[in-house]
């Protein structure tokens, strides 16, 4: 409840204005909501025309000179300050061929999730993985990173990024390499084949709280859905999600980013759901529509959409589809903060 104003209040919040103080009261209400209150708002992104807006941007700037040629995913109600949702950054990077995205390393963390191409690579710590349509793929904090594409085709993949939430606790370091491309230091798939395959090392402990493994390749996700499919135990509000998992600790994939990956079958409709963590979704099979409060979103394979904090959420499929999704749920939980809310399902 708002405190009535008077002549005398008034005069006085203007008096201890100057000597940086505030009313509570005048604040209150705006400060603890008895909801989540936020001025992210729902949005879908059709791929077609970004890739188009992609396309032009080649001609405009090559990889080396922006650094990273993104375009950034901004939320119609946080314009201007390169979030998708209140904590989490998004954007989609094109990499042509002969392109160097040169070498960095900064303390945000980062996923790519493959949205087009064949083939382009990055490479992580002196390992280079080759990527594929629907692969995620994991940046860690503080390890460099460049990208590169020798193949005869644009690769397209969505980033995500905790930038805003590194932002917010001013967390941030980067630095440039001195050469544009690291030296590769193992061999390809090293990573996967040491932790992908339910065997770990023994004796070392890395300590790290982002997976070891930094491809997690379509094929294999594809097929956990379509083994788990089999099995036909249905979630009404999610149809078949999964979340990518750290082997080393059965914690979220990434320590800042929660990521997933769903299955909806042809003409499953989800009941409705609402949680704490604003989510973005990246379509890679499938078409369907979703609602998010009151507006209707049609997607099709590489569209992008933002469902902001405890709105609630449908999802329907036309066709077999497949949703990759992420948010900032692993900070959420930790900080016991997270809540969902599954209707009556
Ligand atoms: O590929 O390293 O979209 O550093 C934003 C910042 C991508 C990257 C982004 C980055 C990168």
């Amino acid at each position: 409840m708002a405190a009535v104003s008077t002549p005398e209040r008034e005069a006085f919040y203007k008096k201890i204005d100057g000597e940086n103080l505030t009313a509570l009261w005048t604040v209150m209400s705006d400060l603890i909501t008895p909801e989540p209150k936020s001025a992210c708002r729902p949005h879908l992104w059709q791929f077609a025309a970004i890739r188009n807006y992609m396309m032009e941007a080649g001609q405009l700037i090559t990889a080396k000179e922006a650094e990273r040629r993104v375009l950034i995913l901004e939320n119609p109600g946080l314009r201007g300050q390169s979030k998708i949702t209140t904590s989490l950054y998004a954007g989609i990077q094109m990499v042509i061929p002969g392109d160097i995205a040169p070498a960095h390393r900064h303390s945000q963390s980062a996923l790519r999730f493959v949205l087009g191409g064949k083939g382009a690579f990055t490479t992580v710590d002196g390992e280079r993985t080759v990527m594929q349509p629907g692969d995620f793929v994991i940046t860690p904090s503080m390890a460099w990173h460049d990208h590169g594409n020798e193949t005869s085709e644009p690769m397209f993949w969505l980033d995500g990024l905790d930038i805003p939430l590194v932002q917010f606790l001013d967390a941030s370091f980067a630095e440039g390499a001195r050469d544009d491309q690291q030296k590769v230091a193992r061999p390809a798939g090293d990573s996967f084949a040491r932790y992908g395959h339910n065997l770990l090392p023994v004796g070392t402990k890395r300590g790290a709280r982002t997976s070891p493994i930094f491809n997690y390749p379509y094929a294999h996700t594809r097929e956990a859905l379509e083994q788990a499919r089999r099995r036909d135990e249905w979630d009404p509000c999610h149809g078949l999600k999964l979340k990518f998992s750290n082997p080393e600790t059965g914690d979220y994939a990434m320590p800042t980013i929660g990521t997933f990956i769903q299955l909806l079958p042809n003409g499953f409709s989800t009941a409705r759901y609402r949680s704490t963590d604003a989510t973005v979704f990246a379509a890679i099979e499938g078409r369907g529509r979703t609602r998010i409060g009151e507006q209707v979103f049609e997607w099709g394979p590489r569209d992008l959409f933002v469902v902001p904090s405890w709105h609630w959420v449908t999802h329907e499929a036309d066709e077999d589809a497949v949703l990759f999704s992420f948010s900032d749920r692993p900070v959420q939980e930790k900080l016991d903060l997270f809540r969902e809310d599954r209707g009556n399902a």
